[in-house]
C-alpha cells in the first residue's frame, strides 16, 4: 500500500480524501506522524497556504506529503470570506459563528452565487505540484442539514436542490471542490505508477 501524509488535523477532510483516494493509499494525518501543531497559515492566498502546510511537514518531518487550503468565495461579498474562511468570525475557527456572520452579511443580497475552491500542494522529494478543484453554487438564507462540516449547511451546489450538509458523503465527494482537486491528485498518482 502507498503511504502518503495529508498535512491536516481536520478529521472531516481526512475522511473525505481517504474515501476519494481509495484503499490503495494509506493516508496519514498530522496526528498520525506525531505533529499536533497548528501550522500557521500566513499567506493571503489558498495556493500559498497549501504550500506552507506541505512545506512545513516536508522540512520538519521529512515525509513526502500534500496539503490543501479551501476557501468559500461569495460573489456579492467580493470573494469573501475566501482565504479567511476558517477565521471569518474571529480566530476561534468556529463554524457556527462563521455561518451566522455569513448569513448576516448576505441579508437582502439578491446575488447568492458562491464557489468553494480548493488548492492541493503536493511535495515529493524536490518536486512540487499543485491541483485545483472548484464547485459553483449558491448561499441559502438559513442552515439546512447536519452532514459534513464548515459552511456545508448553507451551500447548495449547482445541479442540486439540497445543501452539502444534506448530501451523503459520496454525493458531496462526487462534485465537491476537494473531491475534484483530489481526483486530479489521484489521476497524477495513477499516471506516475
Ligand atoms: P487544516 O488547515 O488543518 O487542513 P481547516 O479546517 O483549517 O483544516 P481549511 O483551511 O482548508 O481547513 O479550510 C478553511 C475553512 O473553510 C474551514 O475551516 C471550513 O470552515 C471551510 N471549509 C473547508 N472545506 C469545506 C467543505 O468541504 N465544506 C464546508 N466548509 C469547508
Amino acid at each position: 500500500m502507498n503511504k502518503i501524509v495529508f498535512a491536516t488535523n481536520n478529521a472531516h477532510k481526512l475522511d473525505e480524501v481517504r474515501a476519494i483516494l481509495g484503499e490503495e493509499y494509506c493516508v496519514l494525518g498530522l496526528h498520525d506522524i506525531g505533529c499536533d501543531e497548528d501550522i500557521p497559515e500566513t499567506s493571503d492566498t489558498l495556493d500559498g497556504n497549501a504550500e506552507i502546510k506541505a512545506r512545513f511537514v516536508k522540512d520538519n518531518y521529512g515525509y513526502d506529503c500534500f496539503a490543501d487550503d479551501t476557501g468559500l468565495e461569495v460573489e456579492a461579498l467580493d470573494g469573501a470570506p475566501g482565504v479567511y474562511s476558517a477565521r471569518y468570525a474571529g480566530p476561534g475557527h468556529d463554524s457556527e459563528a462563521n455561518m451566522t456572520l455569513l448569513l448576516q452579511n448576505m441579508k437582502g443580497k439578491v446575488n447568492r452565487s458562491a464557489r468553494f475552491r480548493t488548492v492541493i500542494c503536493l511535495i515529493e522529494g524536490d518536486s512540487m505540484k499543485k491541483f485545483e478543484g472548484i464547485v459553483n453554487g449558491t448561499i441559502i438564507e438559513e442552515r439546512k442539514g447536519s452532514n459534513g462540516f464548515g459552511y456545508d449547511p448553507v451551500f447548495v451546489p449547482e445541479g442540486f436542490d439540497r445543501t452539502f450538509a444534506e448530501l451523503s458523503s459520496e454525493e458531496k465527494n462526487g462534485v465537491s471542490h476537494r473531491g475534484r482537486a483530489t481526483a486530479c491528485l489521484s489521476e497524477y498518482f495513477h499516471n506516475k505508477n
